[in-house]
């Protein structure tokens, strides 16, 4: 047999499903998948059966499972301890394989169609022992990924690029390839590049030691077995290392196929399936210097992979270590730890130290000469500077400094409240409602600081703050309570005595965090960050029972749930709402004679300039709808409050209003006879007035399939027609009757569902509760 490709699997299926998959689309067929089932908890018999034709050989590890570790928190122990480990089912895999060659491949990446061929010609052609590709990363399933490499027209997914790589400031390919050849005089040009590439691709240009590593390298078995190489099971993060210093050590020749593409995925999701990159046990350091130390032996007689190992621990000191001395709360750092970098340093190559200068070279005689007092101040100082460096640049790092040192000291007010609504960009949604009930109900009790960015008339007087200005910093330390429709800064911590109210910003139909397989948002980082800021809340507010399950699951919230409706949909039960909306659609300047349609529709994970600014391209022919419409109806066109681009109506100002930055949508709910969305929770709001509504859902498959994912069957459970052509919107616009009519059953059943709780009582409802009165 050619191949055996080893697979260890402890848990992630639906990793371990792409992994597969990108396996058959190799297109060989004179090959095994050793599968090493590592302590497995998930039942996969179902893809074992889907993948029966990549001849799957399933290994059940039996070893012991990890012991005898400082797992440092709970969570990690139960991550950790119960699985034998990485080290440990590769080890398993080598000796239940029968290929001519083997390949690693972790369950939970996956490779490029094409990779396995072009590895095997390689290594063919070359007669090497072994042969490397390029590696990827990515926080995206296949799928994705795939249509990203489609899209860019780029056969290896160069879009995402190596972000494990780093480009060694001061050790460059060059400064290896004349190290090379001072050591092995009258070296031949084929061996001297061959080495270059390889000491620089596979160690010294990947990200510290734990990114070392033996997947994506194809190895001939032979070679592997004659040199008895293994991993070493004593490790959980950094087992490749000693094999890769061996392995490079011992082969005679060996070569890089460009073509080959290893998609390294990251996990977007470390609360339920961490990678092992996103575990901290409290002996990681430890681990990391035994591993060092091992390999630096092992490389003894090769005085370039010597220098190469000193180098990145030096970067590792300079880069981390050193912080950690200084600044770490764990006095570990400043005993045991500081002695064992200390003696550590001592056996370092002299010169690499010369690639290191000023600040960096200073630390690192500091801690060769064991001045611990010296170190840190150094250290200090130079953190210091670079903080007043950062904020110079950007204010909102002092008030975030100034938060978390002075602020945060000053005693909690009992009756301030503060409130925020999409990060300060409106005076909208429910906080306005609750703000508003209490204020005009409990004059003079409360004194309420609203977040807001730009100039807005807010009534009762409020303090204003703009968000990440030094005062948002000093209120944020002093409210009691927090009433925010969306989440708090990172660096805001719980105070004792405060209260959290998240009111959320609508009834879900697009997958939410936990229950979203992908995070295509401009942070993948999400799903860890909306779990640490989630736990700060006490109160959820939900518009009907759907809402709330989804939460539960969605946020991992367990706390007190509001399930009172909508308090922004109080508006629309108001006694007086059709004066009212005369009212706004005068200030909006529309002729009273004329319909309204309103556009609302939501922003695409995929489009972004940046975080938080996204892209929208007008999708809707409006030039269309006003030939056809014109006479009858006006236009409200709102894009999302992500939406970084203003569109541009010029031409079409008889027809179009961009009502983009009006504040409250309620208000314009109300003014509206139809709303056009696509995927926006607007509809769920809406949908109180029970007046027509049309979804323009041009990109569907795309939206569903790829970016999010739905609670709802949008193709039948939502209140009205998904049309996907202007000319089918124009039809839609103009039979409005009978599609109300051919609606009005489903319509009927979708209120029931996602309405029949609000009736304008919700702020008063949730105001009561959350602020204890009577
Ligand atoms: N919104 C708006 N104008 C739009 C779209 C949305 O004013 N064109 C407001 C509405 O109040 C809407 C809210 O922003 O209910 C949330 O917008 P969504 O489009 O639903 O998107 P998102 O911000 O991702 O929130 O549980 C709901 C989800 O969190 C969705």
């Amino acid at each position: 047999m050619k191949l055996s490709i080893i697979v260890p699997f402890h848990r992630g299926k639906h990793f371990l499903e792409d992994c597969l998959a990108s396996i058959k689309d190799q297109g060989i067929t004179d090959f095994e998948t050793v599968l090493v089932l590592d302590h497995i908890t998930e039942d996969i018999s179902d893809i074992i059966e889907k993948y029966s034709d990549i001849n799957i050989k399933k290994v059940e590890l039996n070893k012991e499972k990890i012991k005898d570790r400082k797992f440092g928190s709970e969570e990690n122990a139960k991550v950790l301890k119960d699985h034998s480990g990485a080290a440990a089912a590769k080890n398993a895999g080598i000796e239940a394989a029968e290929g001519e060659y083997i390949y690693f491949l972790d369950s939970d990446d996956y490779i490029l169609n094409g990779t396995i061929p072009y590895l095997l010609r390689e290594a063919e052609e070359q007669q090497a022992d072994f042969v490397y590709g390029r590696r990827n990363t990515t926080w995206n399933k296949r799928m994705v990924y795939l249509a990203y490499v489609e899209d860019h027209n780029d056969d290896t997914g160069a879009i995402n690029n190596d972000e494990d790589k780093t480009e060694p400031e001061n050790y460059k390919k060059e400064k290896v390839e004349q190290e090379i050849s001072l050591a092995y005089p009258g070296i031949d040009r084929e061996r001297l590049r061959q080495m270059t590439e390889a000491y620089y691709n596979l160690i010294l240009s990947r990200k510290g030691f734990m990114n070392v590593t033996l997947t994506g390298v194809l190895i001939r078995r032979s070679f592997l077995e004659s040199n008895g190489l293994r991993f070493n099971e004593k490790f959980i993060f950094f087992y490749d290392l000693g094999f890769m210093i061996r392995m490079l050590n011992m082969a005679k020749s060996f070569s890089m196929a460009e073509e080959a593409v290893y998609v390294k995925r990251y996990h977007n999701d470390p609360i339920h399936y961490p990678a092992l990159s996103q575990i901290k046990t409290a002996d990681r350091f430890e681990e990391y210097m035994e591993s060092y130390s091992q390999a630096r032996k092992l490389a003894q007689n090769n005085p370039v992979l010597c220098r190469i190992l000193d180098y990145k621990f030096l970067n590792a000191f300079v880069k981390t270590f050193a912080r950690n001395i200084a600044r770490d709360k764990d006095e570990l750092w400043r005993t045991e730890r500081f002695k064992l970098l200390n003696e550590a340093m001592q056996e370092v190559e002299p010169s690499v130290i010369g690639c290191f200068k000023g600040y960096e070279k200073k630390i690192v005689k500091d801690i060769l000469s064991g001045k611990l007092n010296k170190l840190k101040f150094r250290i200090n100082f130079n953190l210091g500077i670079k903080k007043l460096l950062k904020i110079r640049k950007r204010w909102r790092v002092l008030a975030c400094y100034l938060y978390e040192h002075y602020f945060i000291k000053l005693p909690v007010k009992d009756n301030w409240v503060i409130c925020e609504s999409f990060f300060g960009k409106s005076y909208s949604d429910s906080p306005k409602y609750i703000y508003e009930y209490l204020c005009k109900n409990y004059p003079g009790k409360f004194k309420f600081i609203w977040v807001i960015n730009k100039r807005t008339k807010i009534p009762y007087k409020p303090i204003k703050v703009r968000r990440f200005s030094i005062r948002y910093a000093y209120y944020l330390a002093r409210c009691k309570y927090y009433v925010f429709n969306v989440r708090q800064p990172d660096w805001v911590v719980k105070r004792k005595g405060n209260v959290f109210l998240q009111t959320w910003h609508g009834t879900p139909l697009k997958r939410l965090v936990f229950d979203q397989e992908e995070v295509m948002t401009a942070s993948p980082l999400y799903k860890a960050q909306f779990y640490k800021h989630s736990r700060l809340w006490d109160y959820l507010v939900s518009a009907n029972k759907f809402s709330s399950e989804v939460f539960r699951s969605a946020f991992l919230y367990d706390k007190e749930i509001l399930e009172y409706g909508y308090p922004r949909n109080d508006l629309m039960y108001h006694p007086d709402k059709d004066k009212i909306a005369a009212d706004i659609k005068r200030k909006l300047r529309i002729p009273e004679g004329k319909k309204t349609i309103l556009y609302a529709p939501t922003w695409r994970d995929d489009e972004y300039y940046g975080k938080g600014e996204y892209k929208f391209s007008l999708k809707l022919n409006l030039r269309l709808l006003r030939k056809e419409l014109g006479n009858d109806y006006a236009i409200l066109l709102r894009t999302h409050y992500y939406i970084a681009d203003k569109l541009d109506v010029t031409g079409l100002e008889d027809f179009v209003v961009n009502v983009s930055g009006y504040d409250d949508i309620t208000e314009l709910y109300l003014i509206s006879d139809i709303l056009i969305t696509d995927y926006s929770s607007v509809f769920f709001d809406y949908a109180n007035l029970k007046r027509p509504i049309l979804f323009y859902t041009y990109d569907l498959e795309k939206y569903r399939d790829m970016l999010r994912g739905f609670y709802l069957d949008i193709e039948k459970d939502v209140p009205g027609p998904l049309l996907f052509t202007d000319e089918e919107v124009v039809e839609a616009i103009k039979n409005i009757d009978i599609i109300s009519a051919r609606y009005k059953e489903k319509y009927e059943e979708f209120y029931e569902k996602f309405c029949s709780l609000d009736n304008g009582q919700a702020a008063k409802m949730v105001a009561r509760r959350v602020f204890n009165l009577e």
